[in-house]
């Protein structure tokens, strides 16, 4: 069987998936192949913002127009604890019912802020099975939005009316990196308020694309067609623009510098260079001890069997 044709079974994907987490690189390199081009489509904002409910309910209106959808969310403390949608209560993890989802929690096991070292890999697994549009959920810790940024073509980022800028905006450096803002719980703060300040705030980005911003109820459906429409409009512009090349490549540049780091981390973690330390008092040189670590990493320690 090809991988296309394995891609095809749920089971298979997640077992594919742990291999790829467990370091299974020429699995990576097979899969990376097999990608189609997927929209990517990173989500961030506070705790609590309503970033699993609003990708529910997009979900289920993508899912209604055709769209296979993939979800990777990151916090596994608080996974998926989304509203409604279609019209009962049905949580973000029970769209895993629907066959043409596919819902995968990450732990950032071990790496300290940030995504998970294989979230690129793993977004290249929902592409290559043909997912269209994949969602990232990200908490916001300033480290993950950066990672995010490097992997999705559009980045939502969540506001509540209800929270402070210090809370939500400048600490992240959230106002740099959203295509799409929203002002979501309007139904519980003056929303107009905040919106007005974000379209006096937001600038037109050096790429050309000025950020849109947009109220919902996420949990009453509303605004979701509005951020339907907002989604489509930056998608066609990122590929008109030749952006949709550059985030391949920028996506593949970081999946291969986490890799590295992931190994180098080990190294770093590992009784291997305990001595390091004291060596360098004794005056060894800085930049040999650099190299040699680099050489390791690149070596038989690289290979994570030894580590
Ligand atoms: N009143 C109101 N509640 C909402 C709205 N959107 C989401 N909620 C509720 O807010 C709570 C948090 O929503 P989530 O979607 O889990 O938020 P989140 O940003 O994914 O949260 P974390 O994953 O923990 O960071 C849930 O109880 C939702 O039902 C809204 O527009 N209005
Ligand atoms: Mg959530």
């Amino acid at each position: 069987m090809n991988i296309e044709e394995i891609l095809l079974d749920k089971k298979e994907m997640s077992k594919i998936m742990t291999r790829i987490e467990n370091g299974d690189e020429d699995l990576s390199s097979e899969i990376l192949k097999h990608i189609k081009g997927a929209r990517i489509i990173g989500v961030t904002g506070v705790p609590g913002s309503g970033k699993s409910t609003l990708i529910t309910k997009l979900s289920s209106r993508l899912l209604e127009k055709g769209h296979r959808i993939g979800i990777i969310g990151v916090d596994p403390s608080s996974p998926f604890s989304g509203g409604a949608v279609l019209g009962d209560r049905v949580r973000m993890k029970d769209l895993n019912r629907f066959e043409n989802v596919f819902i995968r929690s990450i732990s950032t096991r071990g790496k300290i802020g940030g995504l998970s070292y294989y979230t690129a890999d793993l977004v290249n697994v929902l592409d290559a099975a043909g997912y269209d549009t994949i969602f990232i959920e990200t908490v916001g810790t300033g480290q993950d939005e950066v990672d995010v940024f490097n992997i999705a073509h559009t980045i939502i980022v969540l506001q509540v009316p209800t929270l402070g800028d210090e809370v939500q905006i400048i600490k992240a450096g959230q106002l740099e990196i959203g295509d799409i803002y929203i002002v979501n719980k309007a139904d519980q703060g003056p929303a107009d308020e905040k919106i007005k300040e974000l379209n006096l705030i937001l600038k037109k980005r050096e790429n050309g694309w000025q950020p849109l911003v947009i109220k919902t109820v996420a949990v009453k459906n509303v605004g979701i067609e509005e951020i339907i429409n907002a989604l489509d409009e930056h998608w066609n512009f990122v590929k008109e623009t030749g952006l949709f090349k550059r985030k391949i490549n920028s996506r593949i540049k970081y999946m291969l510098k986490q890799h590295a780091l992931e190994k180098l981390d080990k190294i770093m973690e590992s009784e291997v260079v305990d001595s390091y330390a004291e060596q360098i008092i004794k005056g060894r040189n800085m930049h040999e001890i650099v190299n040699e670590i680099i050489n390791k990493v690149g070596g038989e320690y690289g290979k994570g069997g030894i580590v």
